[in-house]
């Protein structure tokens, strides 16, 4: 975890900027600096304010507080008697359970391939500039689906064209995955809500489906445990015999790796509870007949449908 005192206090932001990378309008935060005191922007020559990183972070903390359920005037309480002890909040994830408030300048599609730029050219700075500004314009479905998957299409192919490394896709790939686990530990654990396990197939390593499944379901208010890439069957049943899980959600993109789950909901019915198979990936979506074969239930071609089918099976 970073201090939000490692944010440097160096004036470079209009109001404008603030705005879009935190999701709060300019009138509230003129509001909040009139009212509580709460930011101390340098003002330019022609009195526009400028405001810092830092001012970033602590805008975020206090509207993390604000979700929270907390008043305004105690998240800034709490926040100076933290500061009258010395202490500095820690800084909240870079991308945070995203409520748009800005109307997009642009189409998802341009973001995408803005991302897509940024991260082929190494610019990490650049990449969460533009995460800041999409997390304050878009849903999180949006977000998932017309920016990150579109983007991590277009690598595989500039991949397959040869026109970029192996190591600059791991790049890409490595940098969405970190915001995705960000995002899972920002929501909360409900430890009444059905129990899911997500991960994927034996010799499967394509895990950001996966991984954006079990955020869009933590979100939902589902008890996730997202378990990562390349699950052997057999050990993964015995850990949902320990765990005693509601479902099993399982991605493939190979035959190789889909294989070894046609057997397997045999295999979670001998446990207690009998734990749901669900499954899914582009092996599923690419071979029609094979759903049929598989014991368990198709979620869908897509994670939207995958979404509705958990309801449908755990509500
Ligand atoms: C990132 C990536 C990787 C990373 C993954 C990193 C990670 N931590 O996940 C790494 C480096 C590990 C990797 C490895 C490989 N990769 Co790769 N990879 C990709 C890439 C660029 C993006 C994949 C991705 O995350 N997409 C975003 C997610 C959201 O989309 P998705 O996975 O397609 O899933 C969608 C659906 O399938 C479905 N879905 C998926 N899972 C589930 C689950 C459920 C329950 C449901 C309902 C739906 C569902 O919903 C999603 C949204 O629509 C793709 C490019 C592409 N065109 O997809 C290539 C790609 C998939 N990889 C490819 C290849 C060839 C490989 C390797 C064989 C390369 C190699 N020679 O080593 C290995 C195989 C590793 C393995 N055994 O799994 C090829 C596959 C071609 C093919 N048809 O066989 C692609 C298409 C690249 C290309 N253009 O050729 N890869």
């Amino acid at each position: 975890m970073v201090s939000i005192a490692e944010f440097s206090k160096e004036p470079k932001y209009t109001i404008k900027v603030l705005s879009e990378r935190t999701g709060v309008q300019p009138v509230t935060i003129r509001a909040w600096e009139r009212r509580y005191d709460l930011l101390d922007p340098e003002r330019l020559d022609n009195n526009y304010r400028l405001y810092s990183d830092r001012d970033i972070q602590i805008i975020r903390w206090i509207t993390h507080r604000l979700d929270e359920g907390l008043t305004i005037s105690n998240a800034v309480r709490e926040f100076r008697d933290l500061r009258d002890d010395g202490i500095w909040p820690n800084a909240l994830p870079t991308v945070l359970a995203p409520e748009p408030t800005i109307n997009p300048k642009h189409p998802p599609k341009y973001y995408s391939e803005q991302l897509f730029t940024a991260l082929t050219n190494r610019q990490e700075e650049k990449a969460k500039e533009i995460v800041d500004a999409i997390q304050s314009m878009f849903d999180l479905k949006t977000i998932f689906f017309e920016v990150f998957s579109p983007m991590l299409y277009e690598v595989g192919e500039a991949w397959y064209r040869g026109e970029i490394r192996i190591a600059t896709e791991h790049y890409a790939s490595a940098f969405i995955r970190g915001l995705l686990m960000n995002l899972l530990k920002a929501f909360p654990i409900y430890s009444t809500a059905p129990t899911i396990l997500i991960g994927c197939a034996p010799e499967e390593f394509h895990e950001l489906a996966a991984l954006m499944l079990s955020v869009l379901l933590r979100r939902e208010g589902y008890q996730i445990e997202f378990l990562g890439a390349d699950l052997p069957v057999d050990d993964l049943v015995l850990y949902a015999s320990d765990v005693a899980p509601d479902m099993v959600i399982l991605s493939a993109s190979f035959e190789h790796s889909a294989r070894p789950l046609f057997n397997m909901q045999a295999k979670l019915n001998k446990i207690p509870g009998k734990p749901k198979l669900g499954f899914g990936g582009r092996y599923f979506n690419e071979n029609k007949a094979t759903r049929e074969q598989m014991q368990g239930i198709f979620l869908g071609e897509s994670l939207d449908e995958a979404i509705q089918n958990v309801h449908d099976q755990l509500d």
